[in-house]
């Protein structure tokens, strides 16, 4: 047994105590709940020796380190994870076993914290795993949100927000510390203090206060001593109320800190890529930016009296423009705080920032009003009028005098400020995150910027972790391919070109073939416990999650679906591969469009999977509440990727990535990677269809009549007529809305203006293109092996890599154990 055998004994004892002196329980009678959270306790001090040692070696080299800046972290459940990474998920399988625990029960009864929206915010969890695995110094930096992404409910079809309370039963994972709570200040005025040697020193007087406290995550290298930090910052009252404050007259002040501890860090907003304005909003940006930047800075000075070095020691990366009064926070903390010359802080705040845009969508644009901002923060907006001031000069010298272009690319006009602007002007880098994107970025959307900043201007294509995402989700996929070219891939993904052989090997299609169709069959099981659902495991497994955007265009896939029903219902014996298309979506509480496509989503499957008529060849299946471990179930059963977004809008995706790496075939646009994985695999080993960027482009420009799609097409008349002659609606009218919004334009917005009928018939073509391809289950067999073995560039190791070279100037730092 040697050292697994001593740790296997050491490990049952650690746990068996565990659960003994955190809940008086035994092991015969404790919940999962309570044996998951006494085997983390368990595995906490073998990670903290590391976690430790990664410190103290990055304090003593005094190492550069990035900070990634994000309002949101989608990690998904730890345990499982944190097993593989350090290397102990074998023999903790073996303990459970031997104890009669069943392991995939405890694995479970952990909660999945929801801390993102959707892809942004697990873009940045993957990076973590990335940066600690490839022994890089990094800081995830954000908010521990008491609630994360609200939980979905359906009820009668319809879409309904409960709370996720994922801290109820305890935090075991996270570490308080509070020695380095910080000080944060909103509102207030600026008073302007002479001082000694002539100019002002500027003060915050007359704030409120509240204290940003720490919580620590580790972040586990795979196959290293690395483990790296996620510090998420929660709010509390600085006073307290107590009688003296309150004989003092400062009561109402107190009260009102402590209200405002108590709700700063209570939520997650969940309206993906939709700009709210909201003051509270403001607060919680301000607040992790300003906790996090004091903290970088104090630690800096610590060791360093030369603030030119600070480039040299730390790069924030800005995960969009919600970390982007980070610009303005330095600057502030350079300039009053540390008395630096302006010029001087711009230098080093410019060198220190980095700054990543996700979306091009108008909505998700983040442009604060000016009297909410300069009433919550008085000084940072000074900060950003002095910003906006030498910028402006800068543009008259190098454009002469151009109003027109000066209002164009202020960062505040028309009463605003423009965040995005801000993050350009404060950065020495702006990237993409899909090639495609960042051509859109620099030809259209920031066009002028490019033009005066092209060095800045640069792509990083996104990636996503292969350790959690097959290692990890698809666990005997992952063993057949270690089997056959070893187990070097899951550091370095480029190496699965290395089963591109094994296409033609028989015996090797016929294990992955197994395997998908075991992991078919286990969704199966889950769908017909989850909603009562047949499934048939032998149909195509076609599958489309993502949160519910119009842009991302699941009334396509539906109205498509409801195409096929039609089809079906008229000729019962057509010939066609029966099919499931499931789906798994949230739509933003407020948005009422993608509520009602919700909806109808569900009265499609009500009427489609009740058909007697059809045989069974078409199922309907909304999964509700999709998130981290749901996705870790569904994407290695499916054999088809919905990647159908228009045109130009979805900046990278990378759930199509996942599904890449797990052996499904894409049905989608040239649009965000998709392009890429297009090139990957080339054009026989995917379904592309639809128009390209430019052709959306010049349409939208163009006239664009959705009538004379539906005048040309009967299918397409058919299924629009089904969303109002009381097939799906029960005859309430329902959905007159969605017809209205395709055909004539609804509630502001234009006919179709994501041209689904537009591109309906070609998508039709590219799904029948599905069918026959799947017939010749060697060819498909043959298809989705190439999938697999090419989807090594979607590492986001391979991304962490460019950015640690071509942003941050990184070096990798080993540590020795
Ligand atoms: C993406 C967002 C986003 N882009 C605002 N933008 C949010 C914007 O709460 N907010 O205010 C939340 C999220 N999310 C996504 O980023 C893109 O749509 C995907 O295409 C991309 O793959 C992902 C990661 O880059």
């Amino acid at each position: 047994m040697g050292i697994i055998g001593i740790e296997k004994e050491t490990l049952k004892t650690m746990i068996q105590e565990n659960v003994k002196t955190l809940y008086r329980k035994t092991l015969e009678t404790a919940l999962p709940e309570e044996i998951y959270q006494a085997a983390v306790f368990s595995l906490r001090d073998f990670i903290t020796d590391k976690w430790i040692k990664t410190h103290e070696t990055y304090y003593k080299e005094d190492v550069k380190a990035v900070y990634y800046l994000s309002m949101e972290f989608l990690m998904g459940r730890f345990f499982g994870n944190a097993l593989i990474n350090m290397g102990m998920d074998q023999v903790v399988k073996e303990v459970f076993a031997e104890l009669g625990i069943d392991f995939n029960t405890v694995e479970d009864a952990e909660p999945d914290p929801g801390l993102g929206n959707g892809g942004l915010g697990r873009l940045a969890a993957c990076f973590l795993d990335s940066l600690a695995t490839l022994e890089l110094p990094a800081y995830g930096c954000g908010i521990r949100y008491h609630y994360g992404i609200f939980e979905q409910k359906l009820e009668n079809g319809y879409q309904v927000e409960a709370p996720d309370n994922w801290l109820e039963d305890g935090d075991p994972w996270g570490i308080r510390r509070n020695e380095y709570a910080v000080e944060i200040k909103f509102g207030g005025h600026v008073r302007a203090v002479p001082k000694e040697n002539g100019g002002y020193r500027f003060v915050q007087e007359g704030y409120q206060s509240v204290m940003a406290i720490p919580y620590d995550y580790p972040v586990i290298g795979f196959g290293n001593n690395t483990v790296n930090t996620l510090r998420l910052w929660d709010a509390r009252a600085k006073n307290r109320i107590d009688l003296k404050s309150f004989n003092e007259g400062n009561y109402q002040k107190a009260a009102e800190e402590e209200t405002l501890a108590k709700t700063l860090t209570d939520v997650l907003y969940p309206a993906d890529e939709h700009y709210q304005g909201k003051e509270l909003r403001l607060r919680q940006q301000y607040f992790f930016i300003s906790a996090t930047v004091q903290r970088v800075v104090e630690r800096f000075t610590n060791d360093h009296d030369d603030f030119n070095l600070l480039p040299e020691k730390v790069a924030f990366q800005l995960n969009d423009t919600h970390p982007s009064i980070a610009v303005a926070e330095l600057m502030r903390v350079l300039v009053d705080e540390n008395d630096l010359p302006w010029e001087q802080a711009w230098e080093i705040t410019k060198k220190v920032c980095a700054y990543t845009n996700h979306t091009i969508m108008t909505e998700a644009l983040e442009k604060w009003p000016l009297d909410l901002f300069s009433r919550l923060l008085p000084r940072i907006y000074q900060i950003i009028e002095e910003i906006n001031r030498r910028f402006c000069v800068e543009l008259m010298e190098e454009c002469g005098n151009n109003p027109e272009k000066i209002r164009r690319l202020a960062i505040i006009a028309d009463g605003q400020i423009r965040m995005a602007y801000m993050a350009i002007v404060g950065s020495h880098s702006v990237n993409g995150v899909a090639a495609l994107h960042t051509e859109i970025l620099k030809n259209h959307e920031l066009k002028d910027f490019y033009k005066l900043f092209p060095e800045r201007f640069n792509n990083k294509t996104n990636g996503i972790t292969q350790r959690r995402w097959l290692l990890h989700a698809n666990a005997q996929l992952a063993e057949l391919i270690t089997e056959r070219i070893g187990d070097g891939w899951i550091t370095d993904l480029s190496q699965l070109e290395r089963i591109l052989p094994l296409v033609e090997e028989e015996a090797f299609r016929e294990r992955f073939m197994e395997i998908k169709q075991a992991n078919k069959m286990s969704l199966a099981k889950y769908i017909k416990s989850a909603k009562g659902i047949d499934i048939n495991p032998d149909s195509i497994f076609d599958i489309q999650v993502k949160r519910l955007h119009e842009y991302k265009r699941q009334l396509l896939n539906v109205l498509h679906i409801i195409g096929l029903y039609n089809r079906l219902k008229m000729n019962p014996g057509l010939d066609m591969v029966p099919r499931t298309f499931i789906f798994g979506a949230k739509a933003a509480a407020g948005y009422h469009r993608a509520k009602l496509i919700i909806k109808l989503i569900n009265s499609v499957a009500e009427v489609v999977n009740h058909d007697q008529s059809i045989g069974g060849k078409i199922k309907v299946v909304f999964l509700e509440n999709y998130r981290v471990s749901l996705a870790e179930r569904l994407i290695p059963a499916a054999d088809v990727s919905e990647q159908i977004s228009t045109a130009g809008k979805e900046a990278s995706g990378t759930g199509n990535m996942k599904f890449m790496l797990n052996g499904a075939l894409t049905i989608g646009t040239m649009d965000g990677a998709n392009v890429e994985i297009f090139e990957e695999v080339g054009e026989e080993n995917i379904f592309i269809f639809g128009m390209s960027a430019d052709e959306v482009q010049e349409k939208y420009n163009k006239e664009y009549d959705p009538w004379s799609v539906y005048n040309m097409n009967q299918e397409v008349r058919m299924a629009m007529t089904a969303l109002i002659d009381g097939t799906f609606d029960r005859d309430t009218g329902l959905f007159r809305e969605l017809y209205d919004a395709l055909l004539n334009g609804f509630g502001g917005s234009r006919a179709d203006e994501y041209f689904i009928l537009e591109d309906y018939a070609d998508y039709d073509r590219a799904q029948q293109a599905v069918d026959y391809a799947y017939r010749d289950k060697e060819k498909w067999a043959k298809m989705a092996i190439c999938n697999v073995a090419k989807s090594g560039k979607f590492s986001s190791d391979r991304t962490i890599k460019q950015y640690a070279t071509e942003i941050w100037n990184l070096p990798t730092v080993p540590i020795d154990f």
